[in-house]
């Protein structure tokens, strides 16, 4: 039995659509993370981190979207997460990259712009907002023009990278940063939201 505990915000999306694309059959729990259920003690036995997403598999539980992700594709023995030692290095390596580079920027913008006026927590920091552009700029850069070479992150073939990152670069609508100037990043986005994932992931929040 898969379940997924989450809020509507990217890291959760991350873990939907990756199991969605997987088609895996698994229940959606809300944490209201406005109401703090994140905190709740009973929670807290499941993630000592006290944040979402954490994943249910039977009786285990995982947090992080990226060990998560790849351990949904392990389960299914899917070929979006190759078994192939180099290639898995490549999703491995474009996964850290968004972790700790690109999907951290578009995070401190949506924080910023999304989380910090729907929860009471004041203005946008000006300091975090300017940081946060220029380090997208910069890196938006660099993915474009490896796009420019390769259909999907990893080369020619889709992989859970490509849906995992989904979630963080699509962040850039409403984060009202432009993908004006990286014309492959943008054209890579609109494939891939093309997918089934997408529609069927929202769903859990109709
Ligand atoms: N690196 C984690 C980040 C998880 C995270 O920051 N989740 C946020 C929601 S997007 C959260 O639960 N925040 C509530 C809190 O920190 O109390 C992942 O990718 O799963």
């Amino acid at each position: 039995m898969f379940k997924v505990y989450g809020y509507p915000t990217p890291n959760t999306y991350k873990v939907l659509y990756v199991a969605e694309e997987l088609n895996i059959n698994y229940e959606f729990q809300l944490v209201d993370l406005a109401k703090g259920e994140q905190k709740a003690a009973t929670f807290l036995q499941k993630t000592p981190i006290g944040k979402v997403p954490v994943l249910q598999h039977d009786d285990h539980y995982l947090f992080e979207s990226g060990a998560i992700s790849c351990y949904l594709a392990e389960t299914q023995d899917s070929p979006l997460y190759p078994k192939d030692k180099f290639e898995r290095a490549l999703v491995n390596q474009w996964m850290d990259f968004f972790n700790i580079h690109l999907g951290r920027w578009f995070n401190t913008l949506y924080f910023n712009k999304v989380i910090r006026p729907k929860f009471g927590m004041g203005d946008p920091d000006p300091k975090e907002l300017e940081e946060a552009i220029e380090f997208l700029n910069q890196q938006s850069k660099i993915v474009d023009e490896h796009l420019e070479k390769n259909e999907y992150f990893t080369g020619d073939k889709l992989t859970i990278i490509d849906i995992f990152a989904y979630a963080s670069v699509e962040q850039s609508a409403v984060v009202d940063f432009s993908l004006e100037p990286y014309p492959n990043l943008k054209s890579w986005l609109e494939k891939i939201g093309k997918r089934d994932f997408l529609a069927k992931a929202l769903k859990r929040f109709e």
